[in-house]
């Protein structure tokens, strides 16, 4: 660490609680942040993790609008439901509270009232779309409209989810409240804004000058924002969830969500520091006092807040400071399509662990081995089982079981004596020794999966040295020699215990475990004198187990149905009924003879896929009618249903077939044939009228 620092805080965004938390939350902020904490505390640096819920905002209505409950409703089962998860991946926070926490709403509420009284909040009158029958204003989620673009029906305020373009509500054609359905007007409110384009000189000198080793990505998307003019962002919205803006004459309005939700990393910390001030110390030391870095774990599309919009509000606040890394991820896509709740393209945690039980490290790892770290990246159930046994299993737990099962073999379970070391054998430590400071590098750097991947080194390392010195040949002949092996084994296992720990918490804790040991510090990895000579194991349990293709088969089979629900919903939004065909006379209606008949026989039309042939029981005869109904019915859905029949269409021959007339069936948005029947049986041969 930097040494005018003396200790971390690492916060990381705190995500809406509106639906559960999927792996690209994980794999983009929460495993992480997780990791590097980890490591501070292995290494005996004063850190401190803060975490929470972010409770307010308009999606977080909507749901509730939907569902008929209140807000809280929906933000109190989704906060539990997201803090059980976290928990149960390990993600070690500190605190986990919620913005809608009393601290919160007073910490906040104080912020904006400090900031409004010093004058450095500039007050502005706009006329903004406002349900008159609801008495309510529009937030642009509340409006949707024809896209003037693509011209969707459906476009909401804010996004046309058709063509993807960005809109704001007055823009949509025919726009119309979701709350009423009434067609909004234009009225005029107030709002309280933060002046971004009185710091924009200050944020380039501070980022772009000073800040030049951040992350590539986070860099150019700062700069790429400060290269233009940036505008003054409201904070108050006028909205009835949220915490009240605390101002004369602001009844009805609260505090943007963005503005509440950052100050939630310090009114969390107030909350921690006053349960246990002698452990934490005061809030201040964490956020006032220059020699404490602060850290924001966030995604991408959280850039323009931690990094603009967060530092100009403790800047105009005063007193605080600023972060001094933000090491934001990119995106994580499954099976090479976006995540997305809507469309329930996600890998829940909660389900997973419901599939996957006691497998968080599995996950992890794999999440960490494709972590999105410099660009978007992709997982794949082929992957996660790929990494899982070939790596896992075959490299980390083989070796370590190996180790621990030979010694149980040969030295009843306690770590034997080293003897004289050979050139192969202080090779291999050499070359152990590096690993700790190129891990330490990368981790140092936010450079997680290299990290993890030269940690995986080490573990192969140890295979590889088994497996060439190969003791359970030598036990015979040289148990000297065996006891050297073993004992050096031995030791990289608990090297691996030490430094596996912040990435596989679970697995390097009952490593930890079976090799009884009980310090685990930083320090002393690299070290060949972990296990003390005569020191018992416990048996050998193995830390990891195969996948098998079923298992996973059956993932991407979920996926896959996934996808074709959301394709037929998709194709069922964008279906047009067809357009009402000329009109008929009477006399032509009176042609047509339709009656009810019963499906006696089905059978598929060899070499043909459309066609099948059908036995149709009419009230006046049997007969045969073709139908190019192949492939939306089996013959078993068929037989036995009452159907509405032609009769009298002139006679056609399908592949030397004649069929009679023709059955009448829907059709659903897809194009497939639906069977239509009437609602109670009736005897066939009966017309329609
Ligand atoms: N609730 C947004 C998100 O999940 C958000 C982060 C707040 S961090 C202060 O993308
Ligand atoms: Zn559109």
């Amino acid at each position: 660490m930097d040494r005018k620092f003396k200790r971390t805080l690492v916060t990381s965004a705190l995500p809406y609680a509106n639906g559960p938390v999927h792996i690209g939350h994980l794999a983009g902020v929460y495993v992480p942040a997780d990791i590097y904490v980890r490591y501070l505390r292995l290494k005996g640096e004063e850190v401190l993790f803060v975490g929470g819920s972010d409770e307010h905002g308009v999606p977080i209505t909507i749901r509730a609008r939907k569902e008929g409950i209140t807000p809280q409703d929906v933000v109190d089962r989704y906060h539990s439901l997201i803090k059980k998860s976290f928990e149960e991946f390990g993600i070690s926070f500190d605190i986990y509270s919620r913005t809608t926490s009393e601290t919160h709403h007073k910490f906040a509420a104080e912020w904006f009232r400090k900031l409004y009284d010093e004058g450095k909040l500039v007050e502005e009158t706009t006329t903004q779309l406002y349900d008159e029958e609801a008495g309510q204003f529009l937030a642009d989620r509340y409006v949707t409209g024809e896209c003037p673009h693509c011209h969707n029906e459906h476009a909401y305020g804010d996004q046309c989810e058709k063509c993807g373009r960005d809109l704001s509500p007055t823009e949509l054609i025919n726009p119309r409240s979701t709350i009423s359905g009434s067609t909004p007007v234009m009225k005029e409110t107030k709002n309280w804004y933060l002046p971004l384009n009185q710091y924009q000189d200050w944020l380039k000198q501070w980022i772009l000058e000073e800040h030049k080793e951040w992350r590539p990505n986070v860099y150019g998307q700062c700069k790429s924002w400060l290269d233009m003019d940036l505008q003054p962002r409201a904070m108050t919205r006028d909205l009835d969830w949220g915490i009240p803006v605390p101002v004369e004459g602001a009844e009805g309005k609260v505090l943007y969500v963005w503005f509440d939700a950052p100050i939630g990393y310090v009114s969390n910390t107030v909350e921690l520091c006053a349960k246990d001030p002698a452990k934490w110390g005061s809030w201040q030391k964490w956020w006032q006092d220059d020699t404490t870095r602060l850290v924001h774990f966030i995604g991408k599309d959280n850039i323009v807040f931690h990094c603009l919009i967060f530092p100009v509000m403790m800047k105009a606040h005063g007193g605080y400071i600023l972060p001094d890394n933000v090491p934001s991820n990119e995106f994580l896509n499954l099976e090479d399509d976006k995540i997305s709740t809507s469309r329930n393209w996600a890998v829940w945690l909660n389900e997973y662990l419901e599939e996957f039980p006691g497998k968080q490290d599995v996950l992890r790892y794999v999440l960490t081995a494709n972590a999105p770290e410099t660009k978007d990246n992709n997982f794949t159930w082929k992957d996660f089982q790929a990494r899982n046994n070939n790596e896992l299993v075959a490299i980390f737990g083989n070796f370590v079981n190996r180790a621990v099962v030979l010694t149980h073999k040969y030295f009843e379970g306690r770590v034997p004596a080293a003897g004289e070391w050979t050139d192969y054998d202080r090779a291999t430590m050499d070359e152990f020794l590096g690993v700790k400071a190129t891990v330490e590098e990368y981790l140092d750097a936010f450079r997680f999966r290299d990290a993890q991947k030269e940690v995986m080194n080490l573990a192969r390392i140890g295979n590889k040295y088994l497996a060439d010195t190969e003791p359970w040949k030598l036990a015979k002949t040289d148990m000297g020699r065996v006891a050297t092996i073993m004992n050096l084994s031995l030791q990289i296992a608990a090297n691996l215990a030490i430094a596996f720990e912040p990435f596989l918490p679970f697995s390097a804790a009952r490593l930890r475990r079976m090799l009884h040991m009980e310090a685990c510090r930083w320090d002393t990895l690299g070290r060949t004198d972990l296990l003390a000579v005569g020191q018992a194991l416990e048996p050998a349990e193995l830390l990891f187990e195969k996948i098998e293709d079923s298992v996973v088969e059956a993932q991407v089979q979920k996926l896959l149905a996934t996808k074709q629900a959301n394709e037929a919903a998709a194709q069922a939004a964008g279906w047009q009924p067809e357009p009402q065909a000329a009109d008929i006379a009477f006399e032509d209606f009176e042609k047509l003879d339709i009656r009810i008949g019963t499906i006696l026989e089905a059978k598929p039309v060899p070499k043909t896929d459309k066609l099948m042939e059908l036995l149709v029981d009419t009230g006046l005869d049997r007969r045969t009618i073709v139908s190019g109904v192949a492939a939306s019915f089996t013959p078993e859905e068929m037989v036995g249903r009452q159907v509405p029949v032609l009769m009298n269409l002139a006679p056609r021959k399908f592949r030397g077939i004649e069929s009679r007339g023709m059955i009448l069936y829907a059709t659903d948005a897809q194009g497939k044939y639906v069977l239509t029947s009437p609602a109670k049986k009736v005897p066939e041969g009966s017309g329609l009228k």
